[in-house]
């Protein structure tokens, strides 16, 4: 590496979690940000949106110093004031809130626009010091852990490094890796060049991993149980069935047989819209592929159903016993290889279980005061928000933003940008960027523990999120070790507690492979359950309050928010590739390469509405109804709409965007926000003026 480029670690809210290199121009500016060859899952490649962060580093529109609210709540009239003022303020306000309802009134709320461990995760000490509202993480992974662990137990899988060297066929289940973590098309790209390997891509909408795949099941939103229930049925008829593993490996195999008699490949065919043929066409190529990698997403899990599809999807691999062969088997993530002890950070000796839990996904009816949603306690009436955009990305956005609208409600929110979220605040806190602080991270889609120190100096008078908590710490008399210790000193803490090397030699290491041997990585003395077998008949209850909703063993849960005569249509909200989640929607280029707020329809569809490309149409249900631009695709059901998202809530005219037709209600078994699956109707905008506006409108459905 030059002089110039330093090395770094991309901390944005990505499977991919990209070793970088950074150039520190002369000028003390960044200058060009590229792929690192050091992480050799990264492999030199990173997304285009994170190759022009400059553009976000030096935008004119970060915030650069504390403010204090002077207009009404979300006017956008704001104040400069100094950081002893804000923090003075914040916690004037959080204790009032303790003291007059008690600190379960106060709900630090966070999220992962950081991943690294220190930044992110810091805030849980001040919760749990002091008492206040614990915080259920639920809108990204909940579903798609739960459906995993049902049959593992525990989170890890084969490395993606050995799709270039060893698999024939690679399918991506639900999943959309061109747009959400691109470095995975890299291994997928050798393997097919080298290998001449096959790609299977599992999504309801032709998305650019679909477009690249040799086949591409376009079945309907949340029926992928069905598809894998019927592959499984092929699997079992054609003899493609590895009996002698299953016999080995698994819990019921015999069971498992029976139960799919029935579960024939007509039967998902009624249930997803694939033809019998294209059911059967994958179940050969995939039984007839020892060397099979199954990629498993998030997306297919954001459905009611998606922990029930995510344990029936995850079976495959052990059906065809694609498990014990190099390049075969399934990767869906990582996580409990890092076996992270995070007491220092998180102030995990200092939980008190007696105090609620809030479901971060319930923010709105939360805040719109729903008992259950409360947990049966009192009213929320501060937030302290850090490294997330609820106003924008959460569901149910119409209750979010009547509740941050609540002038008994204190909100705090530290931000790099005047985000959805930061506009409603009270105070508002400027934010460092990655390369101005300390931290660690890991990874879901490869298995290296990293750190990135500090390589500019903040940038006006951004503070950190762990300076921001222990400042308040102090000032609120929250008593704990890790608010006396330095970012760098908790890294190197947790490196240790962990049992990994100390930070330095991790650091100076380039990162550090967690990832475990051959016969570990493909299960092959046992999966990491009790008893080493595989389960196709999970215990649910172990798993979540709402158990009594799952399925005995895989198969098609019908708890989707299903098409009906009012709202025939299915909405997917899925992930555009110039943003991430709402991070990047403030570069100009990655908005002009987004173009506006579009719902992809089937062009029979468009047809039957007599739309031309561009047309205005109205999305709606019982929550709602947002105008946007209409554009045909083909390679989906007809009865699918897909819109990449999260446009912020200013380019929609009414104010709201995609994600006040979401619902909040928590999925079985455990809790979990279904993004992808809503049920809404259709109509075409006759305005003409409505289908030129370059920010389309929207309209609240009367109550
Ligand atoms: N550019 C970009 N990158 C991102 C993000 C982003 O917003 N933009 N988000 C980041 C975050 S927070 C995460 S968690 C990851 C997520 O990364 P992914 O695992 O890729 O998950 P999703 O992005 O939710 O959705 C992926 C695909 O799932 C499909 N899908 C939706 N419903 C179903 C279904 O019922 N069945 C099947 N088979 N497929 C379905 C969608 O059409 C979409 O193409 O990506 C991260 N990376
Ligand atoms: N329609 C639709 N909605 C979705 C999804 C979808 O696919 N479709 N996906 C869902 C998923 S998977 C997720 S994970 C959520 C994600 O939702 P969020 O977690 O809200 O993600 P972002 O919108 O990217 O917001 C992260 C914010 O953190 C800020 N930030 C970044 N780094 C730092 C830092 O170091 N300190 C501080 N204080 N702030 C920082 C960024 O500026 C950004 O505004 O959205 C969910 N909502
Ligand atoms: S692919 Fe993901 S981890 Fe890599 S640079 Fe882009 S956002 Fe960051
Ligand atoms: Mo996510």
């Amino acid at each position: 590496m030059s002089d110039t480029f330093q090395p770094s670690v991309c901390p944005h809210d990505c499977p991919s979690v990209c070793a970088l290199e950074v150039e520190k121009r002369p000028d003390g500016r960044l200058g060009k940000v590229r792929g690192s060859q050091r992480n050799p899952f990264t492999a030199g490649v990173i997304c285009a949106k994170v190759a022009r962060y400059h553009e976000r580093f030096h935008h004119p529109e970060r915030l650069m110093h504390p403010l204090r609210r002077k207009g009404p709540k979300g006017s956008g009239a704001f104040e400069r004031i100094s950081w002893d003022d804000a923090l003075d303020e914040i916690a004037r306000n959080l204790q009032r809130v303790s003291r007059r309802h008690g600190p379960e009134a106060v709900w630090p709320y966070w999220y992962a626009g950081t991943m690294g461990l220190v930044q992110r995760d810091g805030i849980n000490r001040l919760t749990h010091a002091l008492g206040y509202s614990r915080f259920k993480s639920t809108i990204c992974v909940m579903l798609s852990d739960t459906g995993f662990k049902a049959g593992h137990r525990k989170r890890w899988g084969v490395p993606a490094l050995e799709i270039a060297q060893h698999s024939d066929l690679v399918v991506v289940w639900g999943c959309n890796p061109v747009h959400t973590h691109v470095n995975m098309m890299t291994h997928i790209a050798r393997a097919r060049k080298e290998r001449g390997a096959k790609l299977v891509v599992v999504d309801p909408y032709r998305s650019a991993t679909a477009e690249q795949a040799d086949l591409h099941l376009d079945l309907r939103p949340g029926t992928d149980g069905a598809l894998a229930c019927a592959v499984m049925h092929v699997l079992f008829r054609e003899g493609m069935a590895d009996r002698d593993y299953l016999a080995r490996m698994s819990d019921v195999p015999a069971e498992l047989e029976a139960h799919l008699e029935s579960r024939t490949p007509e039967w998902a065919s009624a249930i997803t819209g694939l033809p019998v043929a294209t059911i059967e066409e994958f179940a050969r190529l995939y039984g007839g592929t020892k060397r099979a990698f199954l990629r498993l997403g998030y997306g297919f899990t954001r459905q009611r159903n998606g922990a029930a599809a995510m344990h029936a999807a995850s079976c495959l691999p052990v059906v065809t016993g694609a498990w014990q062969h190099a390049g075969g088997g399934a990767l869906y993530n990582f996580g409990e290889l890092y076996r992270w002890d995070k007491t220092l950070i998180e102030g995990l000796d200092a939980v008190d279980p007696a105090v609620r839990v809030l479901d971060q996904s319930r923010i709105g009816p939360i805040l719109a005061g729903d008992a259950d949603a409360l947990e049966g306690g009192g009213p929320v009436h501060a937030l302290l928000i850090q490294n997330t955009n609820p106003m924008c990305v959460a569901p149910d956005l119409g209750k979010v933003h009547e509740g941050f609208a609540r002038e008994d409600l204190f909100v705090a929110v530290h931000e790099q940008f005047m985000t959805d979220t930061a506009r409603m605040a009270d105070i508002v806190l400027p934010a460092t960027m990655f390369l101005e602080h300390d931290d660690i991270y890991q990874a879901a889609a490869h298995s290296r523990i990293q750190i990135a120190r500090k390589i500019f100096e903040p940038q006006g008078e951004c503070r950190s999120n762990h300076e921001v908590i222990t400042g308040l710490a102090r000032r609120l008399g929250a008593a704990h070790p890790g608010f006396a210790m330095s970012e760098w000193e908790l890294i190197d803490d947790l490196c240790r507690r962990s049992g990994w090397p100390d930070a330095t030699t991790i650091f100076e290491a380039g990162g550090w492979d967690v990832v475990p041997d051959f016969a570990t990585a493909h299960h092959l003395e046992g999966f990491p359950t009790p008893d080493g077998r595989f389960r196709f008949k999970p215990d649910w209850a172990s798993l979540g309050p709402w158990h009594a909703k799952m399925p005995v063993l895989p198969d098609h849960l019908a708890l989707i928010d299903e098409v009906s005569q009012q709202k025939p249509f299915r909405l997917v909200a899925a992930p555009a590739r110039q943003f991430l989640n709402s991070t990047f929607t403030e570069m100009p280029t990655s908005q002009k390469r987004e173009g506006r707020p579009t719902a992809f329809l089937h062009p029979e569809v468009m047809a039957q509405f007599g739309l031309a490309e561009g047309a205005a149409v109205r999305l709606g249900n019982e929550r709602g109804s947002v105008t946007l631009h209409a554009a045909p695709r083909e390679g989906q059901h007809r009865d699918t709409i897909v819109v990449e998202s999260i446009w912020p809530n200013r380019h929609w005219k009414g104010g709201i965007g995609i994600n006040l037709l979401l619902g909040a209600d928590p999925a079985p078994p455990n809790g979990g926000a279904a993004v992808h699956d809503t049920a809404v109707w259709l109509e075409a905008v006759q305005d003409r003026d409505a289908a030129t506006q370059a920010a389309p409108g929207l309209e609240r459905a009367p109550a």
